[in-house]
């Protein structure tokens, strides 16, 4: 049967979904040790949607304690790699089943349109913990060349107790992402969600617990980053931190981890990616993907093209396409509109954020071409119009900060070095691309735009056979493919002497 998505569906299923916000801690639900909740306001429409659980350190503590138990007792890594696959592809099917559930859940928090949310991030969300699964029977240990007396066995070993902390952007997305490595590895986690989206992290939990996840292998502890993420990443009975989130708080987490137990770090921090495109390049295919590079999640999107390098004599064509494109696909509406291609920011503060960051830009001399507005105010939700600036220069404060909104900062360039320049002239390195009908050039610019993903006459393509994460202040560490599981394992050498 095909069910119509249409508008009145998802309103009628919004009045029956339940929004349980407690932690979920050695498999079952349970409220904050204190009692306490926060009420999350819904992006959409700017009215209370549920109440959260609001975890300090004892709440950690317990999770962090439940995780370690799970793990010295061997019930998840001392499992058949094959039932270990077995469980987790169940979970992977239990998040199909439960998708449109999951996609309003992280619609009601995040703002994002629910379409996108089904078909993107949940989609995305069991593909991930699929592919994860079966790598769980298909990882292999090493025997390193020795004398012929003697054989020593190189294994890799799961870390023991991982803490991940995540943001709101692609909540579901970025979770799994942690969350499908380190279990394969067979490690046990911690997660902190965002304090804004905390909803989908729990019934994830609850979803694996079905598969048959034992007690104790995943818990979710909900709370504000100060309280909870803290409290975590100074926790010395934990292994590991996955991070994503912002280069401030990145910096933080390197740091609680170096004054408590040196626990592992991995980082996947913020961006400022440069989008360039030269003369000779096709520019209907180069204003696609500018546009839906930066504007696609409303440019909540740490690898999103935010900066759009053009030669100077195709600057006005491109923009004015890039206006076109705008218009003609990426629909912004309400985010339970099955046409809305973009929806709400985040939170009003956010909104304010990025408002503020425009009018500094505008003084500096940045030129607006489109958009950028403040629109659907009526609705109550925080709703920004995607919009394109002509910086002066890579100076401007537009091409330097991450604005987290959908605007777009063009610079002119005259030249390819002058090109590269530009590009590598930000603390980020996350991701850049390169439009031209010159491949020479095309894999010039490619090896020198110094990222951790350079697409060429393209943008975002990406799927779980490639390593994501960025260099510079962009972070360290991979996300995604088989390169992820390094990070949640370290290696035991055992000799034996044949006697
Ligand atoms: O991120 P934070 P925020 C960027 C983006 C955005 C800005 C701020 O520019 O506008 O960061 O967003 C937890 N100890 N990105 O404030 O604060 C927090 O609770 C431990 C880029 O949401 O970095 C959340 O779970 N944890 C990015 C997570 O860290 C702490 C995605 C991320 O929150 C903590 C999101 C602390 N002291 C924002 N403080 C990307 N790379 O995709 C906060 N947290």
């Amino acid at each position: 049967m095909t069910i119509e998505y249409d508008r009145a569906y998802w309103e009628n299923a919004l009045t029956q979904i339940s929004l349980n916000g407690n932690h979920f801690i050695d498999g079952k639900r349970q409220p904050a040790s204190t009692g306490l909740t926060f009420t999350r306001i819904r992006p959409m429409d700017g009215k209370p949607s549920a109440q959260i659980a609001r975890g300090n350190i004892n709440d950690v503590d317990r999770a962090v304690g439940a995780a370690r138990k799970a793990f010295a007792s061997g019930v998840w890594r001392g499992k058949e790699p094959a039932e270990r696959k077995r469980i987790m592809l169940a979970w992977a099917e239990l998040i199909r089943q439960h998708r449109e559930e999951l996609a309003l859940l992280e619609t009601i928090d995040v703002g994002k349109p629910v379409m996108a949310s089904l078909n993107v991030d949940v989609r995305l969300a069991a593909d991930c913990i699929q592919y994860y699964a079966e790598m769980c029977d298909k990882l292999y240990d090493e025997i390193a060349p020795t004398g012929p007396n003697d054989r020593a066995l190189v294994r890799k070993v799961p870390l023991g107790v991982i803490g991940a902390i995540t943001p709101w952007n692609y909540p579901m997305i970025i979770e799994t992402w942690k969350l499908g490595p380190a279990l394969a590895a067979g490690n046990s986690v911690v997660l902190k969600p965002a304090e804004q989206s905390s909803l989908t992290a729990i019934k994830l939990a609850e979803l694996a617990s079905q598969a048959g996840l034992p007690d104790g292998v995943f818990n979710v502890v909900t709370g504000y980053g100060e309280e909870v993420g803290k409290a975590l990443a100074c926790h010395m009975d934990v292994d590991m931190i996955a991070f994503t989130g912002s280069t401030e708080v990145g910096k933080l987490i390197m740091g609680y981890a170096a004054s408590t137990n040196l626990k592992r770090v991995a980082l996947e921090l913020g961006g400022k990616s440069p989008l360039v495109v030269f003369a000779d390049a096709d520019l209907d295919a180069a204003s696609s993907a500018a546009a839906w590079g930066c504007f696609y999640n409303s440019g909540e999107t740490c690898h999103a093209s935010t900066r759009l390098i053009a030669e100077a004599s195709i600057m006005d064509t491109l923009i004015e396409k890039i206006r076109e494109v705008t218009a003609r696909e990426i629909t912004l509406a309400h985010p339970l509109e099955p046409s809305a291609q973009i929806g709400a920011l985040i939170e009003d503060a956010h909104l304010g954020m990025v408002l503020t960051m425009i009018e500094a830009g505008e003084r500096e001399g940045a030129r607006r071409a489109f958009g950028a507005e403040r629109v659907m105010a009526d609705t109550g939700g925080y709703y920004l119009s995607p919009g394109v600036f002509v910086a002066p220069s890579n100076d401007s404060s537009l091409a330097r900060k991450e604005i987290f909104g959908p605007v777009l900062t063009a610079i002119p360039f005259s030249t390819e070095q002058e090109a590269l320049t530009i590009a590598n002239d930000t603390e980020y390195g996350l991701a850049g691309a390169v439009f031209t009908s010159d491949m020479s050039r095309a894999h010039r610019m490619s090896e020198g735009i110094h990222a951790g993903t350079v697409w060429i006459n393209c943008y975002d393509l990406s799927n779980f056979a490639t390593p994501f994460g960025g260099f510079k202040q962009s972070g360290f560490g991979r996300d995604r493919s088989v390169h992820a599981i390094a990070k949640y394992c370290d290696y035991k050498t055992i000799w034996q002497r044949f006697l």
